[in-house]
């Protein structure tokens, strides 16, 4: 009974209007724009799974990194060949960007050739599908009379899920639409292509990259538009793509910049997101799909399904007798017998229902006209639907990019390409209308991608030669500064002959200089002491007693570069500040002087300076002997008087107050401005030492070094000599000045165009060759040189050539140490950058990153393969298998740099096997050793 009052409701319907009735039938798919928007919010927030790295792995919109980081800038240029895979036409083409500006007027040139998919490659092994693919792509090379012989550069666009570890790199997530090819799944699919193409053989292909068809779509139609950063697939599968802040991608390393993101919207829902808006009909077309529960979205609004999705709508209401009078025929039974071409045909504005009816009678039906308007008008609920998904996902998509901004509106462009966009008659206008309705801040631009999306591709394979290129030319410049185990060993013996030949004659590079410090501290030392310390940067003046009191004083350039005058009278005034600061100006306190300078010294308390370093160049000083100039500028000033007893090089006054500590610290280091190191050697061994007023002398027919038996330092007449060898044990230490190493060229193999740069515009030309490959002074200016040469090569800051890098000294070596710090993101490495005037790019900061690090390594090695050449010689001098030894250490460079100590340390035990070698930073720098020093020096006075 039921039954016949419902059909008779129905007949009653009937008579009105046939949409109606589809209209209530599928209810459930007309969907009100608070639908969209609620669908819309859903898919942001899957978006914001599908990027952070929590969430990612559970969610099913994947976000995919494309390493697509900046859309065309208009430098793309080249001739590639392109193949363009997973859409409905597999096509070979060759694509030449802005190759002859004069017949294509800086545009791209396009040839193509659609290759047939046999229908078993879909679903057969993935060998066969890449044979077929790469026998295509020869026989088009062929074809085009393109030389086997020549390289060709190829770009490919794989319109299927892959996770890109790099632009040439795409492992396979899953196949989708009518794919489903085995042995391809979880592998990199560029690889594939590479060994089907060496199979095939006879053609040189260089695969550049590898990407998504939205991608490529994004690309073409960027460059036309510079606002298109969305890219549109509506075709046999549909999917989207779009430009995302390089910070939110938690898969990739860099917080600056912005990267493309492959959405593979088509999955969305695959995590029941959608459960509420699948109807049966959707479910059906999933259950009968190659892969169900797969791509939900993707099959309610794409190509491949939106035919099916009608036939079934249809099946249905003939089966209910909505339709056909209940009629049903085997073809309308049969899946796949409408297709969305066929969709799009009965939705044709002036031809609609005529297609609709040839359509209907294809399938055996004989529809009658309300029928057709009925079945055009599922079409329609059915297309309409699929246009209002996508907006609805374009929407969330335009919200993010607008959201990342901090815009209120947002004028961009997306590109679209697909056949279902292309060739269905209402569907772009429908996408349009919805977007703009729901975004109405918004200006949003549609561009078709006329020629597909291989010009796209072309030009994100261009990018990926300029970055090819650019990295090769980057890494070709910082392997000049690449110091393998066989250059540290050149390193190492030349700094051996150096000190060598430094301890037998004074004409030499490294000037091995004694000091005449006999023995680091016992612990006896006692009383007060002023400590004066002249270093590379600043002058400090110290009150040591139980505890050590300071003040540092900067010098300024002009003082350095003064005369020897004023910079002595500066460092008095220094002085007597410091004294009045200590309510000390009364007593005439013994002093210690570093002077990290080079001294010939004759005594403990005297020293010629033989030339200035670092940045010091103070006229009638050098052949001075710098404690007299001292004196003389404190008596000049009349105002407080000083008992210099000592003068030691910033390296000997480290030793000692690090000996004070360790007993077994032998060496003394300085990587600061400057670098320098000391060391305890052999009394026996300081050949050339001068025997005018020390307790030694050299017995010029056997050079034996002999030792006066008298205690005091003076070297008085009338005492007995002795044999000092035969006094075994005796040690002086000696200031090496290392820096030297060089000045003869034994370093040219080392030394890089960008240090012969830093050491023509040093004021000492010439000099201090291994210094200036190693210390702080000259770091930063080696990293200017090479940044300014990267930049007018092009390879950076888009080959801006700012004042700011043409400025020396303007790249602090402090810089290094921030930019090389492993904490400092990215971000903070460009504000470092931008504070020098250097704007860049995320890409610009990382190379000049690497730049710091290859120049500070070096430096690093260069002063462990050093260090290793001494502590081995004292080994040997002792004739010991091992040596145990400490090295106190001092300096900016050593104590700020994140990597300097490690890789010297690395390098030491690496070049240096049998010594065990501890670095004892110093805490009270050199000061105190000069102080101890001078205690030693009154305490044999007083003997
Ligand atoms: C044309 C593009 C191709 C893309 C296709 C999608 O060149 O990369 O995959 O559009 O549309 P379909 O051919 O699947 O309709
Ligand atoms: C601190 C020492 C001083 C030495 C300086 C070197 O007390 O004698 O000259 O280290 O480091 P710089 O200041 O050159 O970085
Ligand atoms: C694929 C996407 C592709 C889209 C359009 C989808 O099935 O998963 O990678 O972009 O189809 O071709
Ligand atoms: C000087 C050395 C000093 C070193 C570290 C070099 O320039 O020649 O005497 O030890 O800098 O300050």
């Amino acid at each position: 009974m039921l039954a016949v009052h419902l059909v008779a409701f129905f007949f009653s319907k009937l008579q009105e209007d046939p949409t109606k009735k589809v209209d209530r039938f599928l209810h459930a798919m007309r969907l009100q724009d608070e639908q969209l928007v609620d669908i819309s919010s859903r898919f942001l927030a899957e978006m914001k799974k599908g990027l952070s790295a929590e969430s990612l792995a559970a969610a099913a919109v994947k976000m995919l990194p494309t390493h697509v980081r900046s859309t065309p800038d208009g430098s793309e240029k080249g001739q590639f060949v392109a193949l363009d895979l997973g859409g409905s036409k597999f096509k070979v083409l060759r694509v030449k960007v802005r190759e002859d500006e004069e017949t294509n007027k800086g545009g791209v040139e396009m040839e193509e050739k659609t290759y047939p998919m046999p229908k078993e490659l879909y679903e057969g092994r993935a060998v066969e599908l890449f044979d077929h693919v790469s026998e295509s792509l020869k026989d088009f090379l062929h074809e085009k009379n393109m030389s086997p012989e020549k390289k060709h550069p190829l770009a490919f666009t794989f319109s299927f899920p892959c996770e890109h570890p790099g632009l040439d790199q795409g492992l396979l997530l899953s196949w989708c639409k009518n794919y489903k090819v085995r042995g391809l799944q979880g592998k990199d699919v560029v690889q594939f292509l590479r060994q089907a193409i060496d199979r095939t053989g006879d053609m040189d292909i260089d695969v550049l990259a590898m990407v998504n068809d939205t991608v490529a779509t994004m690309m073409t139609c960027g460059f036309d538009d510079q606002f298109c950063e969305v890219g549109l697939i509506i075709g046999t599968g549909t999917n989207a793509c779009y430009m995302e802040e390089l910070r939110h991608i938690d898969l990739v390393q860099g917080d600056e910049g912005r990267m493309c993101v492959n959405t593979e919207w088509g999955a969305f829902g695959d995590d029941g997101a959608l459960d509420d808006f699948i109807t049966d009909f959707d479910r059906d077309v999933d259950a009968a799909s190659l892969n169900p529960g797969k791509q939900i979205f993707e099959k309610m609004v794409s190509g491949l399904y939106l035919g099916e999705l009608v036939r079934l709508v249809v099946l249905k209401m003939a089966k209910l007798g909505l339709l056909f009078d209940g009629h049903v025929s085997d073809a309308l039974r049969t899946k796949g017998k409408i297709t969305t071409g066929d969709v799009a045909a009965m939705e044709e504005y002036r031809n609609g229902l005529k297609n609709t009816k040839e359509i209907l009678t294809r399938l055996h039906l004989t529809p009658s006209p309300d029928d057709c308007v009925a079945v055009q008008h599922v079409s329609t609920i059915v297309s309409f639907r699929s246009s209002n998904l996508v907006a609805a996902g374009l929407v969330a998509v335009l919200t993010r990019i607008r959201q990342n901004r901090n815009l209120r509106g947002l004028r961009i462009t997306v590109g679209v390409d697909g056949t279902v966009y292309k060739t269905h008659p209402q569907y772009p206008k429908r996408l349009h209308k919805v977007v703009r309705r729901l975004l109405p801040d918004c200006q949003v631009r549609f561009v078709l991608s006329e020629s597909g999306s291989s010009k796209g591709a072309a030009l994100v394979a261009a990018v990926a030669q300029r970055l090819i290129s650019q990295r090769r030319k980057v890494d070709e410049a910082l392997s000049l500064f690449t110091l393998n185990q066989e250059k540290l060993q050149l390193v190492k013996s030349r700094m051996r002959e150096g000190l060598e030949a430094g301890l037998k004659s004074k004409d030499c590079t490294i000037k091995m200089l004694p000091s005449f410090v006999y023995h680091t501290p016992n612990g006896t030392e006692r009383g007060k002491y002023l400590a004066l310390d002249l270093g590379g940067t600043n002058f400090r003046a110290m009150l040591v007693r139980s505890r050590l009191y300071h003040k540092i004083y900067t010098i300024p350039l002009e003082i350095m570069q003064g005369t020897g005058e004023e910079l002595f009278d500066h460092l008095a005034q220094c002085v007597c500040d410091f004294l009045d600061y200590m309510g000390l100006k009364k007593v005439r306190l013994p002093a210690g002087f570093t002077f990290s300078f080079p001294c010939q010294q004759s005594d403990i308390d005297t020293g010629t300076l033989v030339s200035w370093t670092k940045g010091f160049k103070a006229t009638d000083c050098e052949g001075e002997d710098v404690v007299s100039m001292l004196r003389e500028a404190i008596k000049r000033r009349n105002d407080f008087d000083l008992d210099i007893v000592a003068l030691v090089n910033d390296t000997v006054g480290t030793m000692m107050s690090c000996a004070y500590e360790d007993p077994k610290c032998e060496v003394g280091m300085i990587a600061g401005t400057g670098s320098n190191l000391c060391y305890m050697e052999e009394l026996r061994n300081i050949k050339k030492l001068d025997q005018s007023n020390s307790i030694l002398k050299t017995n010029k027919q056997t050079s034996e070094v002999l030792i006066s038996d008298k205690k005091d330092l003076s070297g008085s007449a009338g005492c007995v000599w002795h044999k000092a060898a035969v006094k075994s044990g005796l040690k002086m230490c000696v200031n090496t000045e290392w820096g030297g190493l060089g000045n003869d060229r034994c370093l040219e193999d080392i030394i890089t165009p960008y240090d012969a740069e830093v050491d023509i515009h040093s004021v000492n030309p010439g000099k201090q060759r291994f210094e200036k490959l190693t210390s702080g002074m000259y770091l930063g200016e080696i990293v200017r040189q090479v940044l300014l040469d990267l930049t007018r090569r092009g390879l950076l800051f888009k080959g801006h050539v700012t004042e700011t890098l043409k400025t020396p000294g303007i790249f602090e070596t402090k810089y290094l140490s921030q930019i090389e710090s492993d904490r400092l993101a990215l971000l903070q490495v460009r504000s470092i950058l931008q504070q020098l005037g250097l704007h860049g790019t995320c890409d610009d900061s990382i190379i000049v990153k690497e730049v710091c690090g290859a120049v500070s390594r070096r430096a690093a090695q260069m002063c462990g393969a050093g260090m290793a050449a001494v502590v081995d010689k004292i080994r040997e001098d002792r004739g010991l298998d091992r040596l145990s030894i400490t090295v106190g250490v001092d300096g900016a460079l050593y104590k700020l740099h994140p990597h300097f100590s490690q890789v010297l340390k690395e390098t030491v035990g690496l070049m240096a096997p049998q010594c065990d070698v501890t670095f004892l930073p110093s805490e009270e720098g050199s000061g105190k050793g000069a102080a101890l020093i001078a205690a030693v020096v009154q305490q044999k006075q007083e003997m």
